[in-house]
């Protein structure tokens, strides 16, 4: 909250003094009107463990370490958990969501990273996964999980996001995670397939290369040979541990900004070819039907998109007054350049101030400090992307993509708040 000099010239704190001011909020270097009302220097009746009285866990010594080899989250926090719907666990071909409500920053925890799969989640023994190339390439190898790790190895953070987040014909849902759940970001680490790629000498001829997954619905996807030179990677690590099973153990493609189903999970081949497959996955699946009838297909980047989560829907403000607005805003075209924010039902927008670091095809965090009045109001959020593409109202997709679409849903999402506080998807 403090407005240093060095960020005078910044347009995002201009507009938020402005903001502010107008808003009949009380800034004085980091005091904000009313978040110092605690309670009063006095015992508070029946919490024995709230000062000025010393808690119960100060008078013995806690728990030795040792009673848990890999660390869980506090019992308290039990609710923060993946988000699956009620009638999904019984079927193979699933989705886990995200609780992006609940969490804070840009990395999503292993644990909580949404997962997506088609034929449930194998049970891959490293030292027998191999992965193999083939096709147009002058060196046809198998490589063992070893061999991968021999090669130079890089880290990058990049978000990852279904296609299907959430459906286009109705944003249905309650939470931030209902909606926007099949959402997550993680430091991955691997090897450039590009590397691999010169190494094993890849034919000119060589256009795409289809990736195969290790699963039992042997995921397929044909993938365009620039991503393949650019920033592609072949990714044995997630925040800093070997991948989760969910996420693709022991191998997964990535690609970065690409729509989350192209990155081919329990990766075991990758063939050089001239054409694409036109899997199930790129002609049934994953492509959305255009107004002129011509399916749009092989659309690989997903486009600039921002969320609130909090507060979000399923959330409540306790009281009036002060109230930060936070959200994630993310482009698979490269950096996010703005969030805008609106608590007027998208009258006027204000430049939230966007958390460092701001990453390409990451998640980035933007705030915007609020004044709640009371009064039910609409808020939502605005990306803009570093081409200058702004992301769309729901209403402005339809205009372009008609009834028909499924998929590729980067729709603002506006939350409802009514004067107890109370915050719902202002869709529905
Ligand atoms: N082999 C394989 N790869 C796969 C899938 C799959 O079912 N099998 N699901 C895809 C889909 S639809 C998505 S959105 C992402 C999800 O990745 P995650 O489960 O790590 O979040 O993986 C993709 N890669
Ligand atoms: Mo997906």
């Amino acid at each position: 909250m403090t407005e240093s000099a060095d960020l005078d010239d910044d347009r995002a704190v201009t507009s938020r003094r402005r903001f502010l001011r107008e808003s009949g909020a009380l800034i004085s270097g980091a005091v904000v009107a009313g978040l110092a009302d605690g309670t009063a220097l006095a015992a508070e009746p029946g919490s024995e463990n709230v000062p000025p009285n010393v808690p119960e866990w100060m008078k013995a010594p806690g728990d030795p370490m040792g009673s848990q080899l890999y660390g869980t989250p506090s019992p308290f926090e039990k609710n923060v958990v993946k988000n699956i719907s009620k009638n999904l666990p019984q079927y193979i071909s699933a989705s886990g969501r995200t609780p992006i409500g609940d969490l804070d920053g840009i990395i999503t925890p292993n644990g909580l990273f949404y997962e997506r799969h088609h034929g449930g989640v194998p049970a891959i023994d490293p030292d027998q996964h191999r992965l193999m190339l083939h096709g147009l390439i002058d060196r046809p190898m198998i490589f063992t999980m070893d061999d991968l790790r021999r090669f130079p190895s890089q880290s990058r953070i990049h978000f990852l996001e279904c296609s299907g987040n959430p459906v286009y014909t109705k944003p249905y849902g309650k939470t931030a995670s209902d909606l926007v759940g099949l959402l997550s970001c993680a430091e991955w680490t691997g090897v450039s397939l590009k590397l691999v790629l010169e190494e094993a000498g890849l034919r000119p001829e060589a256009k795409w290369l289809v990736a195969e997954g290790a699963d039992a619905a042997a995921l397929t996807r044909s993938i365009p040979i620039e991503k393949c030179l650019d920033d592609a990677m072949l990714v044995y690590s997630q925040n800093g541990e070997r991948l989760r099973p969910q996420q693709g153990y022991p191998l997964r493609l990535l690609l970065p900004g690409f729509e989350g189903n192209m990155n081919v999970k329990w990766l075991r081949r990758l063939k050089a070819v001239p054409e694409p497959a036109y899997s199930r996955e790129e002609t049934s699946k994953y492509t959305d039907l255009m107004p002129d009838g011509v399916a749009r297909e092989f659309t690989f980047y997903m486009e600039a998109k921002s969320i609130i989560t909090r507060p979000s829907g399923g959330q409540k403000l306790k009281q009036t007054g002060f109230h930060e607005i936070t959200g994630l805003a993310w482009s698979g075209h490269g950096k996010i350049k703005r969030v805008d924010v609106s608590v007027d039902s998208g009258k006027n927008w204000l430049e939230a101030q966007l958390q460092e670091p701001v990453l390409t095809r990451a998640l980035t965090r933007f705030r915007l400090p609020w004044q709640w009045d009371g009064q039910p109001a609409v808020i939502q959020s605005r990306a803009v992307d570093e081409t200058g593409y702004v992301q769309p109202t729901f209403a402005e997709l339809l205009a372009v993509r008609g009834e028909n679409s499924f998929y590729h849903n980067n729709a603002i999402q506006p939350w409802r708040i009514d004067a107890q506080g109370q915050v719902t998807n202002a869709n529905s």
